[in-house]
């Protein structure tokens, strides 16, 4: 049979669809080709017989027609550098069997057939870390999206459910944990010292759900008991050494589980619950059916080696691995395309648990900058797209912000619109309807509306529309009516130049600038280009209040004035818009200062009134810490950008870190004894008061002011903080601040953390972040001498992310006028590409931003991308994610 010939594709897999991919034509794969595949696989028998250089891996699938799908006379197979040993069917072996590109293709005459394929895999030389691979002498799995198929070959989509028996062998000394999805069954021993296990689970699942491990272990068990009264025994499994820093996953996980039950009404179910901590790990975590894998980073922490954001990040992924149970995995996806029915989804939920835990105020404030700061610049780029994409070329790219983070907004927008009971009538609705199916993001839109009773007709376009939409508010007075008017655009973005307006729900309330109150807030519903909203009873014009609790992801345009801002700044009962109004104060000032549309002058009102808010906040008793330490934080360097890059104006960086430090120099000079009071008082909160977190969180922010302001004195708190720190947050504070500073005590306290936590790879990281992200001037010649440490290597994506990701986000370091920044992070994407191009790629959008900067620097960030594209042999990851960013 000539495959390359065959007029229809056999099997509807919209992937194999453009068969015979060319290094440097890979195919696109678009949505609207999706087609069930005509196979279902009701079981999958695999057997690994275990090593690290050499597993064999027999896979056993009973194949059935799928009714629902055309009907082919073959079976195709994905497969992903494997070759075939032996090919059996019905028990037979066969030849008439082909390779067609990576993939396998054999003849099925009837309507049920089992198939049986040997494969054999080098797991060491897996320097991708997708499929099976070793890291740290032990064996572990990565299979979302398409690793599965570098396992065994398989039908490597999510909506091919299977019931999964697996049985691994292997050397007991090397591997004496066995571990698998489900239920352990059986287990023995062999004379030839190897060992094995049977596992079983009972739950259907798509292959990139399936995880194994095996290796040196040891757990940290604790039993929770599910609210119809079963026990599940929950296990953190670690390496030895590593097995008291594990109690605050295990207590997370715990949490979690707890808080699904009592929100959302899902308990667990299984009977036992498996997390594995790798070191070797392309992303957080992976939400595998009973068996989690995590990345070292978001398991392991005590006071000594992890911050207060380390302990907050860990609850906040075990939360989010946990919640995939059921958003994820009993209703997982139809398509790829679907990512954001899981991720999104998820992401609220694991947002909705640690507002619950930890105080709703700061965690939105917290969720809203990582929109703004990864979310906000992807949507304005040339990687822009919807968070239901219309195509790839290599799914990997669009594990995105856009996907995650902006994804979990839309679905809050929807929570919002219903309120949080008729929410809950929709996902009981959505989990009901589709438990045990690969469902679509449509699915989950018609769910809430039937549950929710909501009308999201036009609500879709969310999903099918790329851009932050801005909204203009404009109000307008007279008598004692007031008339608020609202209008809004969504940009064009690449192959989406015409936008439909989008239902926006926006919170508003109206201050009276005589009693400085408002009169409620109400919910307004933006649902056309523009609306107009009438208010009475206010004799002068009021003080707008909008986007509290920042209820839809957009950008808000208004004419405000200075003293409005710092009126909402004190005032605001909402603590988003407070916040909020303190940014935009911000923003405006030094947006405009980089301009260089400011007198002298202006300039230092501008700064004056940042400065008296600042003392404001410092001194204003009735704030919390927390909340304290998160107003302090001026606007991002990268957010500012974005906030620059409108109309034709472009970013400027230089510009922009100028004013930044100016402005932050004026509060460090301005206010040296609030600061050094606030300082000192919070320096008096023992580690393990409740108020501990929020006074460190003031620490280390006052720290950094006083440092812009007074160098010398900052280094000798600096390093007294350092030497006196009972816990990582003070210490990590104290080094940040010296890490930017030219003094002595920087290299004496880096050579003193080094020699103190050496043997520690996650601390390790911490040393080679805070120098890639530090404001000194030699930073890029420190980075370029970090890479030949010892320590460094290209082949662990913690490492590589700890001192590269961290340099590629830092502005000032990263944006050098000569280019020299970007140079230095195009030669990590082409070393990297060959090793680990999920990785490698990740990269790409720092470069991909150019059309919004200055033209000078923009020219050389392109020509970097010119020179990556150049490269031969670059993997799908990064040539998709270079071609776009050129064409975008
Ligand atoms: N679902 C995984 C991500 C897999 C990424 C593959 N490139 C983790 C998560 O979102 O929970
Ligand atoms: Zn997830």
């Amino acid at each position: 049979m000539d495959i390359a010939t065959t007029p229809t594709n056999p099997d509807g897999n919209p992937e194999l669809a453009d068969a015979a991919p060319s290094p440097h034509d890979p195919p696109v794969i678009r949505r609207e080709d999706y087609k069930p595949f005509p196979w279902l696989v009701p079981q999958t028998e695999l057997d690994f017989d275990l090593g690290l250089e050499k597993t064999r891996v027999t896979a056993k699938l009973s194949v059935e027609r799928n009714p629902a799908a055309d009907a082919s006379t073959h079976l195709r197979l994905d497969g992903d550098g494997l070759s075939a040993l032996s090919v059996k069917v019905d028990g037979d072996a066969v030849n008439d069997w082909e390779m067609d590109g990576p993939g396998l293709v054999l003849p099925l005459p009837g309507d049920s057939h089992t198939v049986e394929i040997v494969a054999e895999i080098d797991p060491s030389a897996n320097t991708q870390l997708m499929g099976l691979y070793a890291s740290n002498g032990m064996l572990c799995t990565q299979c979302e999206a398409e690793g599965f198929r570098r396992i065994t070959f398989y039908p490597d989509r999510p909506d091919v459910l299977s019931t999964y028996r697996v049985r691994m062998s292997g050397p007991k000394e090397q591997f004496p944990i066995l571990l698998c999805n489900g239920n352990r069954e059986a287990t023995g021993e062999r004379e030839d010292s190897t060992h094995w296990a049977e596992w079983h689970d009972p739950w259907p699942k798509p292959s990139y759900l399936f995880a194994l491990v095996a290796g040196d272990l040891v757990a940290n068990s604790k039993p929770f008991t599910t609210m119809s009264g079963r026990e599940v025994e929950c296990n953190i499994w670690v390496r030895k050494e590593d097995l008291e820093r594990t109690d605050h996953a295990l207590e997370s996980l715990h949490r979690s589980m707890k808080w699904d039950e009592e929100t959302f009404g899902r308990e667990y179910d299984l009977d036992l619950y498996n997390i594995v901590a790798v070191s070797d790990f392309n992303m957080g975590a992976m939400e595998n059916k009973g068996l989690n894998v995590f990345n070292t980073k978001y398991v392991l922490a005590d006071s000594d080696t992890a911050t207060d954001a380390d302990f907050d990040a860990v609850e906040g992924v075990i939360a989010h691995e946990y919640f995939h149970n059921w958003s994820g995995n009993r209703v997982t996806c139809r398509d790829w395309f679907q990512l954001s029915l899981k991720e999104g989804f998820t992401v609220l939920r694991d947002q909705l648990f640690s507002q619950d835990m930890r105080g709703e105020a700061v965690k939105r404030i917290e969720d809203v900058r990582i929109l703004r700061a990864a979310q906000f610049p992807e949507d304005a780029g040339p990687l822009a797209h919807p968070i239901r994409p219309d195509s790839y070329r290599e799914i990997s790219n669009f594990y995105t912000a856009t996907v995650y983070n902006k994804g979990a907004e839309v679905i809050r927008m929807m929570r919002t619109m219903a309120g949080v009971e008729r929410f809950r009538k929709g996902t009981d609705l959505y989990f009901e309807r589709h438990d045990g199916e690969a469902a679509t993001c449509e699915d989950f839109i018609t769910a809430i509306e039937d549950g929710a009773g909501l009308d999201l007709k036009d609500f879709r376009r969310w999903y099918r529309q790329a851009g932050t939409p801005t909204v203009t508010a404009a109000i307008e007075h007279s008598g004692d009516k007031t008339l608020l008017t609202l209008t809004q655009s969504v940009p064009p973005t690449p192959g989406q130049p015409d936008k439909q307006p989008m239902p926006i729900p926006l919170k508003v309330a109206m201050f009276d600038r005589e009693t400085g109150k408002h009169g409620g807030e109400q919910l307004v519903i933006l649902d056309g280009k523009q609306k107009s909203v009438h208010f009475e009873g206010f004799e002068k014009p009021p003080i707008l209040s909008i986007n509290r609790g920042f209820t839809a992801p957009v950008i808000i345009e208004r004419n405000v004035s200075t003293d409005d801002l710092v009126f909402l700044a004190s005032h605001d009962d909402d603590s988003f818009a407070r916040y909020e109004a303190l940014q935009e104060l911000a923003v405006r000032h030094l947006v405009a200062a980089a301009s260089g549309e400011m007198s002298d002058q202006k300039r230092v009102e501008g700064r004056n009134a940042i400065v008296s808010a600042m003392h404001a906040i410092l001194t204003d008793e009735a704030l919390d810490d927390n909340m304290r330490g998160e107003l302090m934080m001026l606007p991002s360097e990268t957010y500012l950008f974005e906030a620059m890059a409108t109309g034709k104006r472009k970013a400027d960086p230089g510009a922009i870190h100028e004013q930044r430090e100016g402005l932050r120099r004026a509060i460090g000079r301005g206010l040296a004894e609030e600061l050094a009071a606030t300082h000192q008082r919070t320096s008096a909160v023992a580690f393990d008061d409740p108020a501990g977190v929020g006074a460190r969180k003031v620490k280390t922010q006052a720290l950094a002011l006083i440092s812009a302001g007074d160098p010398d004195k900052a280094a000798e708190i600096a390093a007294q903080q350092f030497d006196s720190a009972d816990n990582m947050t003070d210490r990590q504070g104290a080094l940040m601040v010296l890490c930017s500073l030219e003094h002595p005590a920087r290299q004496e306290k880096l050579a003193a953390f080094y020699d103190r936590f050496k043997e520690n790879a996650l601390v390790v990281d911490k040393w080679f972040t805070l120098q890639a992200l530090s404001l000194h001037p030699d930073v890029i010649e420190q980075v370029r001498a970090l890479a030949t440490h010892p320590d460094f290597t290209m082949k662990n994506p913690n490492r590589v992310r700890s001192l590269y990701m961290a340099f590629a986000g830092n502005p000032q370091g990263f944006h050098a006028a000569d280019g020299s920044g970007y140079r230095m992070i195009a030669d990590v994407i082409l070393e990297l590409d060959p090793i680990n191009p999920q990785t490698a790629a990740r990269f790409v959008p720092a470069l991909g931003r150019w059309r919004r900067i200055e033209p000078g620097r923009a020219a050389l960030m392109k020509a970097e991308l010119e020179r990556i594209s150049e490269a031969d042999g670059l993997s799908r990851d990064t040539f998709e994610q270079v071609t776009r960013s050129l064409e975008g």
